[in-house]
């Protein structure tokens, strides 16, 4: 399958990783919008968050329990940020599903 994300996970494409398990992997942004900007994908290609059913749905906890591990481990006591953009009004670029974990600046509301 040509995807990026993919590829990224299978290690065909080199990326910076802060955390992989059987699940999940996730690395650093390429193009950074905080000073901790990491991406987590599940393994499996999941298109967008709009595919999430009750058969796949378990991948997004735990995600969210990796985000919250790194947020501790990159020190984001004042907070963090988890975001997944969804189709093209959501601004996704990449189309396997992916939470952007950002940190370590105030971050603005509501987004552009
Ligand atoms: P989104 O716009 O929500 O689909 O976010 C996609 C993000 O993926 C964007 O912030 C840039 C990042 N990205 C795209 N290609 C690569 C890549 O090859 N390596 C890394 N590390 N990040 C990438």
């Amino acid at each position: 399958m040509d995807c990026i994300f993919c590829k990224i996970a299978s290690g065909e494409i080199p990326s910076t990783r802060v955390y992989e398990d059987d699940l999940c992997v996730a690395f650093k942004d390429l193009e950074p919008q905080a000073p901790v900007h990491i991406l987590i994908i599940p393994r499996e290609h999941i298109v967008s968050a709009a595919e999430i059913t009750p058969g796949n749905s378990s991948i997004v906890a735990h995600i969210f329990e990796v985000a919250a591990k790194l947020a501790k481990d990159n020190r984001l006591k004042n907070g963090w940020r988890i975001v997944s953009n969804v189709g093209e009004d959501g601004g996704q670029s990449v189309k396997h599903m992916h939470f952007h974990l950002l940190g370590g600046r105030a971050m603005a509301w509501p987004p552009g």
